[in-house]
């Protein structure tokens, strides 16, 4: 197979931005393919989190001074860039979270409020436990109803079986953009105007998009987008929930605390506006700030380049790991992002990645957080190669060889 990449960047500058993939681990370079768990961090992000403590640290939106000023603006910054980024329409549509958990509990909170007993909520099969659990808590809460859109073996969503699920019940629809078991790249926008003919609100769980597609939630004509930065090259424990102007103030807060109010007596408290009515207290400032090199460095890089060089890994990952004897590819949709959920057969998911883990390749092994896709495709987990924009095809060779060294010592 060829080594050569069409790709317009320059991908060992990419990776020389990474220091922790020059280390070793277990005596062998490391081979980082656990992009879908959470990326690394170009120093551009980390430099970016040093320079905050060391220039500007303070409480944002509440002091007079200098300090306080120069990190709220740094802050806002963030939200700013961000809505550029996705193409929201205001900044205050751009709240900020702890990540894609935290946004999808916020709606199922916020949104929860006004769902009535006999309501339906609507999710798929490819979800991730944290756009599963919170519908069944809110269904549990309200007496509403879960429905879920089956998938064929391939791990496409069956679009006839979701219009049939669609009707005048059904108030929310929620799934992820990407599917962070399969890969699978589900049709948001088709998906999103079909959930609009029956007046249904949408949440998009963005948790693994972000990182390999341009976004534009205006185009998508999403009602709530989530996004975790830590898996687009950015800080862990900061996220977003993109959501229209019009739903936002319709919703109640979710937590109560400092900063999301505009007045407090012990009588009663009015919120503020958007978006600090959903930002109660202290948050993590750092992360946000932080966050903006991240999101520019991605748009230096451009996310058109991203998603075109990824798409060439999984062509060539698909095939080089398809040569390898007893290895079955779960998830095999015609539109999937660079992601290789495998078995071997006859083998343990866990054997193969801790042995793999020997020869310093790091991939994820078990169920991924979808428990009910692993029952659905008959397999208690998987081993699963998720790709970043700093992985290369001679990295995808070293697994494969991996593989073929490893399979022999379990048969
Ligand atoms: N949704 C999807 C599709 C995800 O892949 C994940 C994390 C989440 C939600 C939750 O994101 P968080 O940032 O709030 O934790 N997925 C994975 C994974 O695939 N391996 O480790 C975490």
């Amino acid at each position: 197979m060829s080594n050569t990449s069409t790709s317009p960047f320059d991908i060992e500058a990419i990776r020389s931005q990474f220091p922790v993939l020059e280390r070793e681990v277990n005596g062998r370079k490391l081979v980082y393919m656990d992009n879908g768990a959470t990326t690394h961090k170009p120093k551009a992000m980390t430099n970016a989190i040093t320079s905050y403590y060391e220039t500007i640290n303070s409480n944002v939106h509440r002091g007079v001074h200098h300090l306080s000023q120069r990190a709220t603006d740094a802050f806002e910054l963030t939200r700013e860039k961000l809505r550029a980024h996705i193409n929201a329409e205001h900044s205050y549509e751009v709240i900020f979270t702890k990540g894609t958990t935290d946004s999808i509990n916020t709606v199922a909170w916020s949104f929860g409020e006004l769902v009535k007993p006999g309501d339906e909520i609507i999710i798929s099969t490819l979800e991730h436990h944290s756009n599963i659990v919170p519908w069944q808590m809110l269904c549990e809460r309200k007496g509403a109803t879960l429905k879920v859109i089956p998938m064929d073996d391939h791990g496409v969503l069956d679009m006839e079986a979701f219009k049939a699920l669609l009707n005048e019940k059904t108030v929310l629809v929620a799934f992820n953009h990407i599917s962070n078991a399969l890969g699978t790249i589900n049709p948001v926008k088709e998906m999103t105007a079909l959930a609009h003919e029956v007046d249904a609100a949408v949440v998009i769980d963005g948790a693994q998009s972000m990182p390999h597609l341009n976004v534009d939630v205006r185009d998508l004509d999403v009602d709530f987008y989530a996004i975790s930065a830590h898996k687009m090259y950015g800080p862990t424990g900061i996220g977003a929930l993109y959501g229209k102007e019009e739903w936002l103030n319709k919703l109640p807060p979710y937590q109560g605390g400092g900063e999301m109010i505009d007045t407090v007596t012990f009588e009663k408290t009015t919120y503020a506006g958007l978006p600090h009515k959903f930002e109660a207290g202290t948050p993590h400032i750092e992360g946000v700030i932080a966050w903006a090199a991240s999101i520019d460095w991605l748009n230096e890089l451009g996310m058109e380049n991203i998603s075109a060089y990824e798409q060439e890994l999984l062509e060539y990952g698909t095939e080089a790991l398809l040569s390898v004897e007893g290895l079955k590819i779960h998830g095999t949709a015609p539109n999937k992002s660079a992601l290789f959920s495998f078995n071997i057969d006859g083998l343990h998911h866990y054997d193969i990645g801790t042995l793999l883990d020997q020869l310093g390749i790091a991939v994820r092994t078990g169920h991924h957080c979808t428990q009910p896709l692993m029952n659905r495709m008959e397999v208690p987990g998987t081993i699963r190669a998720s790709m970043g924009l700093y992985n290369t095809k001679e990295e995808i060779d070293t697994l494969v060889a991996g593989l073929n060294r490893v399979i022999p010592m379990l048969k």
